[in-house]
């Protein structure tokens, strides 16, 4: 039995323990204690302005968004559970918090992990964290630089991404042209061309950065490992490669680029008549003279051996400087430490976010199901009501009984088969990602729809009227049975 089946089974007896005791147990009490370097909980009320080492505000005037602590909105969750929260709508929200000692990744590594929860719709919103070498709390904002900036940047169609960004450690490289984008003109800011999905429903999720001293790392959504790599040099843009394409040279003006020609050896076949079967055409086969043509590789002359990744380098703090079109967005639990600590680091997670998604999520399904159940009872009572109405009548002309009864009975067919295959998906167990992955694509096309009221392309409005008509339809529908319904009860 290795340590991870170990961590497994302590998670799950903690866990079977909190949910068999059938009470939703208190954030504070389901986690075991732990030994990181620095872990934030939000659990008690902190004041956010005056203790140096606690969160502090930003004095920058352009930081207009407020900052508060407190209890998360349902569903919650767990109880008493309280985090970070960014309160205004379109606004600049800064906060930063200095570490009481300097934290040196150099030796052990780094993992930073931190949940985020959009309590309500968001369109719009920067929600990643910045680690910073040092830096003026009092005034912290954009202009600071920083060595890693990690998490999700959110922006419909313009970002969806886990965003990892870090300082390249190119001592030794022309500064003058390779700093282009760093503020500090010590090192190049370098970002992963290809980041993973944030997640958009109104839950909390856990993002987690782990980066080994000998550099390979992993990013972590809710516990999965999203993306990974066994260096900080390739996949990253803004970091010169070793060998280039010559941009002097091109393909030969003589070069063959048929890749497949006329086979030389077919023949017209001997039945072959032209004037009913049109001109015969050979069949075609690979080129055997025919070659890709690639440029020749020459050494970058940008290029400089000295390009090590992540500058490691003691880390004096972190700051959130972020915009959000939206308001409420939750940080929570959020934690940094070395990482040889990545089992604990699990462990943790588990006692904590797993256990609050897992009755975050419970909780959603209830409450949809309740909602659900409340249209099946309007429907059912519906239905019968018309049923006697129509026993009524049929009473009233017996004539017309037996053709009567063969469309009630197709209309019963109709409806039932309705209700039993397209209803089925959304009683399936696995509802779970179902809702959530429908919730994500809600968001993505709520953003679409409000960027394109903004003046955005026009090409899909007949599209989004056709919606619109859509929903207008069917919540007249739900209206019409409400109003039967009640005009039954009169
Ligand atoms: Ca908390």
């Amino acid at each position: 039995m290795n340590f991870e089946d170990i961590i497994l089974i302590l998670f799950f007896t903690i866990f079977l323990t909190v949910s068999t005791t059938n009470e939703i147990p208190d954030e504070a009490e389901t986690k075991t204690e732990f030994d990181f370097f620095l872990l934030d909980e939000f659990n008690k009320k902190q004041d956010l302005k005056t203790d140096k080492y606690e969160w502090t505000i930003t004095k920058d005037p352009r930081y207009r968004g407020k900052w508060t602590i407190e209890n998360s909105k349902n569903p919650s969750g767990v109880i008493n559970d309280t985090g970070l929260v960014m309160k205004t709508e379109a606004a600049l929200h800064g906060i930063s918090k200095e570490f009481q000692t300097p934290f040196d990744p150099t030796s052990k590594g780094l993992i930073i992990q931190y949940e985020l929860r959009y309590q309500e719709f968001v369109s719009c919103a920067g929600s990643y964290i910045k680690l910073l070498s040092q830096f003026d709390s009092q005034h912290f904002s954009r202009d600071n630089d920083y060595l890693i900036m990690f998490g999700p940047d959110w922006c419909g169609k313009q970002s969806n991404a886990v965003r990892f960004i870090y300082g390249l450690n190119d001592s030794g490289n022309d500064k003058e042209a390779t700093a282009t984008e760093s503020k500090s003109g010590s090192e190049k800011l370098v970002q992963l061309e290809d980041p993973p999905e944030m997640k958009l429903d109104d839950l909390s999720h856990l993002y987690t950065l782990v980066i080994f001293p000998n550099q390979s790392w992993e990013i972590w959504v809710d516990l999965e490992t999203v993306k990974q790599g066994s260096n900080l040099t390739k996949g990253f843009n803004g970091i010169e490669q070793k060998w280039i394409n010559d941009p002097d040279d091109f393909e030969p003006e003589d070069w063959d680029e048929n890749e497949y020609i006329e086979d030389p050896n077919a023949k017209t076949p001997q039945l072959w008549d032209t004037e009913q079967d049109g001109e015969w055409e050979a069949p075609r086969i690979e080129n055997p003279d025919w070659e890709e043509w690639q440029p020749r590789k020459i050494l970058n002359p940008n290029w400089n051996e000295n390009q090590n990744g992540f500058a490691f380098q003691p880390i004096h703090g972190m700051g959130l400087e972020l915009w959000s079109m939206g308001k409420n967005i939750m940080f929570d639990n959020i934690l940094v430490t070395s990482a040889d600590k990545i089992n604990e680091v699990k462990l943790f997670a588990n006692q904590t976010w797993g256990i609050k998604y897992h009755l975050q999520f419970q909780e959603q399904e209830r409450k949809r199901l309740e909602e659900e159940n409340k249209l099946w009872n309007r429907f059912i009572s519906f239905s019968l009501s018309q049923a006697a109405k129509f026993t009524e009548f049929i009473n009233d002309h017996p004539k017309i009984m037996i053709p009567a009864a063969a469309v009630f009975l197709i209309l019963i067919f109709v409806v039932s088969f309705k209700i039993i295959f397209f209803s089925s998906s959304k009683t399936d167990s696995n509802a779970n990602s179902n809702t959530n992955e429908s919730q994500d694509k809600k968001n993505i096309k709520k953003v679409e729809g409000e960027e394109k009221e903004k003046g955005g392309g026009k090409e899909n409005e007949s599209e989004k009227e056709k919606e619109k008509e859509k929903e207008k339809e069917e919540e007249e529908e739900e209206e019409e049975v409400i109003e039967v319904n009640s005009n039954k009860n009169d």
